[in-house]
């Protein structure tokens, strides 16, 4: 009997500028996914491209919340999503909150380690915060770090533009011992004008590829975790999942390019929602 998955994504709430929840959710909804929400913050905006934004930690709420759950004896979750989190104490509180569902729950853990990009730590971040994010990825079973982010959580060096394929591989094989199932390395670039993704299994190694669109485009980090989190769970292998997720953001970039809106608004994936559909398969 076909049974609706349950997850729950913890990140926070940027009221306007479609990222973190307001992306997740509308995106894994689509899938047909149910999404439960577990607001870490709430902002006027995120905290890319935006001065003077208002910003409301929601932590004191987290554990009222998860424990109210837990006391509800008909309530079954099958996997947990997590994105931006604004503190090092989030993270050792979500850690806490993996543990109490796990107990009853058998999960699938998605952790985007949303903190960095292009070489830099978000505004709002040190580079200390990327050891936290490392504890928590190493609770996962698919983490979904950019290029920088891996970097960071390594502490390796970041190499800008083109980079070769033995230190990619370095990388992936690096994040794996985390002791995850999963790994997608995005924002990989092996030549000049093409950016993609580098999945891992612990047994292959995958490449995707498409044509470079110039620009940041905040959000988009977000568009393709959800996409790919709502494919996997749809029961695609981590090959065609990374498929769905390049090509939906992709589609949802172009659109975004080609309409000149401000890019600190985020992605229009909405309008793009048909092109997920086809690339799920939903009729
Ligand atoms: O995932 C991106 C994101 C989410 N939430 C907040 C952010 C950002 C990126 O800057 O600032 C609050």
């Amino acid at each position: 009997m076909y049974k609706q998955k349950r997850i729950i994504t913890i990140q926070d709430i940027s009221c306007l500028g479609r990222c973190s929840i307001t992306v997740a959710l509308p995106v894994l909804s689509c899938a047909g996914v149910e999404t439960t929400i577990l607001p870490t913050a709430m902002l006027s905006t995120h905290t890319g491209g935006f001065t003077g934004f208002t910003c409301k930690d929601l932590e004191s709420e987290i554990m009222p919340i998860v424990n109210h759950w837990m006391s509800l004896d008909d309530v079954h979750f099958d996997g947990i999503y997590t994105g931006y989190l604004a503190s090092g104490e989030q993270i050792k509180l979500v850690m806490k909150v993996f543990e109490m569902i796990k107990e009853k729950n058998n999960l699938y853990v998605m952790v985007d380690p949303a903190m960095a990009d292009n070489g830099k730590m978000y505004p709002a971040f040190t580079d200390d915060f990327s050891k936290e994010m490392k504890k928590l990825c190493e609770k996962a079973d698919v983490i979904v770090p950019n290029l920088t982010e891996a970097c960071k959580m390594l502490d390796i060096e970041y190499k800008d533009g083109v980079v070769t394929k033995e230190y990619i591989e370095d990388i992936l094989k690096k994040l794996y011992d985390f002791g995850v199932k999963q790994v997608v390395l995005t924002s990989v670039v092996l030549e000049e004008g093409k950016v993609g993704t580098a999945s891992y299994d612990g047994k292959n190694i995958e490449y995707y590829f498409k044509d470079r669109i110039e620009g940041y485009f905040h959000g988009s980090g977000d568009v393709y975790s959800s996409s790919l989190l709502a494919a996997l769970l749809k029961g695609l292998s981590l090959k065609e999942a990374v498929i769905v997720a390049t090509e939906y953001t992709y589609s949802a970039i172009k659109r975004t390019k080609d309409e000149k809106t401000p890019v600190r608004y985020g992605v229009n994936f909405e309008e793009e929602i048909p092109t997920l559909f086809k690339l799920l398969d939903i009729k």
